[in-house]
């Protein structure tokens, strides 16, 4: 049976460490571990989560777009899992767009993120994929990679960027009409 993990926070040192490739794919405990993030992530409403953040230091990532307050035309998707994600390319041109992290409660910030990207990863049955992504699912993939090089989004913050909390956030959404900034 799946299982709920706790979700590792900020100040936990594996948070910060660089996270080791999946040897073996196949191997039950990597495949029950997929189930698990992916339940986590359904419990947790999160549109991603990495290895790491539940306390295992493996490069594995899930990303799950919804549509959201602050990105309504954010792309549904089903779940996608990423085994040893490599970002092989992403673009010059950058946008700015909220951020929130399961590992850092109660804190939202703009961050700037590449718009596109280029991505290799094994899927959950050791295939190789190469494919191209881009605006909201671009970013979670960005946070997310972070996550397995041990980076949290409030250190991508240049200096004075305000970091709000969760009732400011949603106050300044509701304020905000304006889509991502998009820079190139
Ligand atoms: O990795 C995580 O900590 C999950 C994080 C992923 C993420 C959110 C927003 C942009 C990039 C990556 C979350 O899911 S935070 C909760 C959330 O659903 C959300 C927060 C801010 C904006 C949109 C969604
Ligand atoms: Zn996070």
């Amino acid at each position: 049976m799946p299982r709920i993990l706790p979700i590792a926070k900020r100040g936990d040192p594996i948070l910060q460490q660089r996270a080791q490739p999946v040897a073996d794919i196949h191997d039950p405990a990597v495949q029950a571990l997929l189930d698990d993030l992916l339940l986590t992530l359904e419990a947790s409403s999160g549109v991603g989560i990495a290895a790491p953040q539940v306390f295992v230091s493996l490069r594995i990532i899930i990303v799950a777009s919804r549509p959201n307050p602050r990105y309504p035309d954010a792309p549904l998707m089903q779940p996608l899992a990423m085994l040893n994600p490599e970002i092989l390319w992403q673009s010059a041109a950058t946008c700015t767009g909220w951020e929130g992290c399961l590992s850092v409660p109660d804190a939202r910030a703009q961050v700037i993120r590449a718009t596109r990207l280029h991505m290799r990863y094994l899927d959950r049955q050791g295939a190789v994929v190469e494919a191209a992504f881009d605006g909201f699912i671009a970013r979670i993939i960005q946070h997310e990679c972070d996550h397995l090089d041990g980076i949290l989004f409030p250190e991508r913050l240049p200096a004075q960027t305000p970091i709000l909390t969760e009732a400011e956030f949603q106050q300044a959404i509701r304020g905000s009409t304006h889509e991502p900034v998009l820079k190139q």
